[in-house]
């Protein structure tokens, strides 16, 4: 039985994601919380090899059945070693994407389909889902112009950057798909504009975050 709180982030590219888990983070520990920081894919050392094979390389290295069982070889791995051992030690676990996300990118992007990625995730995490989850919502060019500033200074053999390459409609069904999941998943999910500034954006998630758990707004 978990005792803690497991809080995760999704969104399109540069959304603020990695800044705003950051922000949280710093908010929770001033509220005497203790908090661990994770993401995905990644978040625990096989988890994090997975990754390596998942964001670099051509948008067409794999087939799409491939990609899913993946990013759900990597999630298995994480929830075991990572997020599940955290939660029954009572810690709050803020994580930078999780399944909502394969819903979105595997499911509707590439068009495998909801009921498909349903079952892979029944099966293997035991239909395991966050208390609480933020959608931060932009334009996906917007989005994009972000990500692509910050990666300009990364050398391209080490860019994470398979699915910015992918073409604008994949980013434009991604949007829709995430805030059709969010309008079904209602009791979870909290939809926040992510086109605000840094603070305004943080603010906003903070005051969610503090009404969901009863915390001081
Ligand atoms: N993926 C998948 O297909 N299926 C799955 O199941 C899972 C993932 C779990 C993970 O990449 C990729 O894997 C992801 C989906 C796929 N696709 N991609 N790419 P990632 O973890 O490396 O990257 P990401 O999750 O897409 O995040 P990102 O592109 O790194 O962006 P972000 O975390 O949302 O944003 P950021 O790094 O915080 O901010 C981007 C830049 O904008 C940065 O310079 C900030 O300083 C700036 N920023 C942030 N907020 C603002 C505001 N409010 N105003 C102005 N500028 C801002």
């Amino acid at each position: 039985m978990s005792k803690g709180k497991f809080i995760s982030f999704e969104g399109g590219e540069g959304t603020g994601k990695t800044t705003q888990v950051k922000l949280l983070r710093d908010r929770l520990i001033t509220e005497g919380k203790d908090v661990i920081l994770t993401r995905e894919p990644g978040g625990a050392p096989g988890a994090e090899e997975i990754r390596q094979l998942l964001l670099t390389g051509n948008p067409d290295k794999w087939v799409p059945m491939t990609e899913v069982l993946l990013f759900y070889a990597a999630r298995v791995d994480h929830l075991k070693r990572t997020i599940q051992p955290a939660l029954q030690a009572g810690k709050w676990v803020i994580c930078d994407r999780y399944a909502d996300s394969t819903f979105a990118y595997q499911g509707a992007g590439h068009g495998l389909g909801a009921s498909v990625v349903e079952e892979i995730h029944r099966i293997t995490t035991d239909d395991f889902w966050p208390d609480m989850t933020i959608l931060l919502d932009i334009d996906p060019e917007a989005g994009l112009r972000r990500a692509n500033a910050r990666e300009a200074d990364i050398s391209e053999d080490k860019r994470e950057d398979r699915f910015e390459k992918m073409a604008q409609g994949y980013h434009q069904r991604l949007r829709q798909a995430f805030l059709q999941i969010a309008d079904k998943n209602q009791d979870r999910f909290r939809v926040i504009t992510a086109e605000g500034s840094i603070s305004q954006v943080a603010d906003n998630i903070w005051h969610q975050v503090a009404i969901t758990f009863g915390l001081n707004p």
